[in-house]
């Protein structure tokens, strides 16, 4: 559209206003991670959907475990084979119309819950695709090269490959080690590690649990609470469970910026073994505290059918998403072997 203005002076003055295009009438749809639907004829400056922009599913990471590839050594001892690779340019919706840049292993936050039994030979094959440098760090006994802080891996595909015998038993945290490292853990570098004791657990229904916090206005005070990651998820999806089933829990916190985490149970109370090191509880209670790394297995089995929370009783975590309700059914068997798998 064109107009032609005469100015005081006789001097005409072309101002050219832009007609409205049939592409900006468009209108642009996303779906979010909770099914609301976000339509726009506006710009889009950030894209939110892109190929680098992922998708979680706590239920599925709740009761997913790797095993790796397995293949058995000369001296008949098990070599567990895993490929980790770092990311940190990927964007994920923490809360409904909450995006945020996380870094990742294999994808997703958590990393993927790498378990092997006490003596297993684990190697890592390691790539970092990220932009930045980082490791893996292994909470537990290993060799000072394979311990991911002096030897850092660089950016855009650098390669290492952590290698160590499995142990000791018990639940452990692994994570980036780079510096700043709080900046490379609150970004989503960590996961889980479960050492299994030769002689197997009793038979339950299993599941992991990474406490977690995200920082999503960069002011080192965390913004949304979580067991592993979607604020609310098990609130709005409980667990189902069964009664007079065993439930066993991995409980790993790490969040970042406060220094106490604590998991209360309702209706019942768990039998705790701190960092799953020892076969005997050292506690029966509904309620532990945990500092940043620090983690156990909980133990418990429902009586009665029906929904119970659970959740941080540091009420502040449980009000921003860190809560869960437990959705207990009649169970028609006992001891199910449901969540049980060690591998082969
Ligand atoms: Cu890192």
């Amino acid at each position: 559209m064109v107009f032609i203005l005469f100015g005081m002076f006789g001097i005409s003055v072309v101002l050219v206003i832009p007609t409205i295009s049939e592409a900006q009438l468009e209108k642009k749809t996303f779906v979010t991670h909770t099914g609301g639907v976000i339509s726009t004829t506006g710009e889009v400056i950030d894209p939110l959907y892109v190929a680098s922009t992922m998708e979680f599913d706590p239920m599925k990471f709740l009761r997913e475990f790797n095993y790796g590839k397995v293949s058995q050594l000369s001296d008949g001892s098990t070599l567990r084979e895993f490929t980790i690779i770092a990311e940190d340019d990927k964007i994920m919706e923490i809360s409904p119309g909450v995006f945020y840049n996380v870094w990742t292993f294999n994808g997703t936050v958590p990393g993927p819950t790498i378990r092997a039994t006490e003596g297993d030979l684990v190697k890592i094959n390691f790539i970092n695709n990220g932009s930045k440098e980082h490791t893996m760090h292994f909470h537990g006994i290993h060799p000072a090269e394979m311990d991911g802080v002096f030897e850092s891996v660089g950016s855009g595909g650098g390669r290492f490959t952590y290698e160590f015998e499995a142990g000791p038993v018990g639940v452990h945290p692994y994570h980036c080690h780079i510096m700043p490292l709080e900046e490379h853990i609150v970004h989503g570098l960590y996961g889980v590690f479960i050492v299994d004791p030769k002689e197997k657990r009793s038979p339950a229904d299993e599941m992991v649990m990474v406490l977690n916090g995200f920082d999503t206005d960069f002011d080192t005070e965390n913004n949304f609470y979580a067991a592993n990651t979607i604020p609310f998820y098990y609130q709005h999806h409980p667990i189902q469970i069964q009664t007079n089933q065993k439930i066993r829990v991995y409980v790993v916190n790490m969040v970042e910026f406060d220094p106490i985490n604590n998991l209360h149970l309702h209706g019942n109370l768990y039998h705790y073994y701190p960092t799953g090191t020892d076969t005997v509880p050292s506690f029966y209670t509904d309620m532990v505290t945990l500092s940043q790394t620090e983690r156990g297995i909980m133990e418990f089995e429902y009586l009665y059918p029906g929904k119970y929370l659970f959740h941080a009783h540091k009420v502040e975590f449980s009000e921003k998403g860190w809560i869960g309700i437990f959705l207990v059914k009649d169970g028609d068997h006992q001891d199910s072997q449901n969540g049980v798998d060690y591998g082969t």
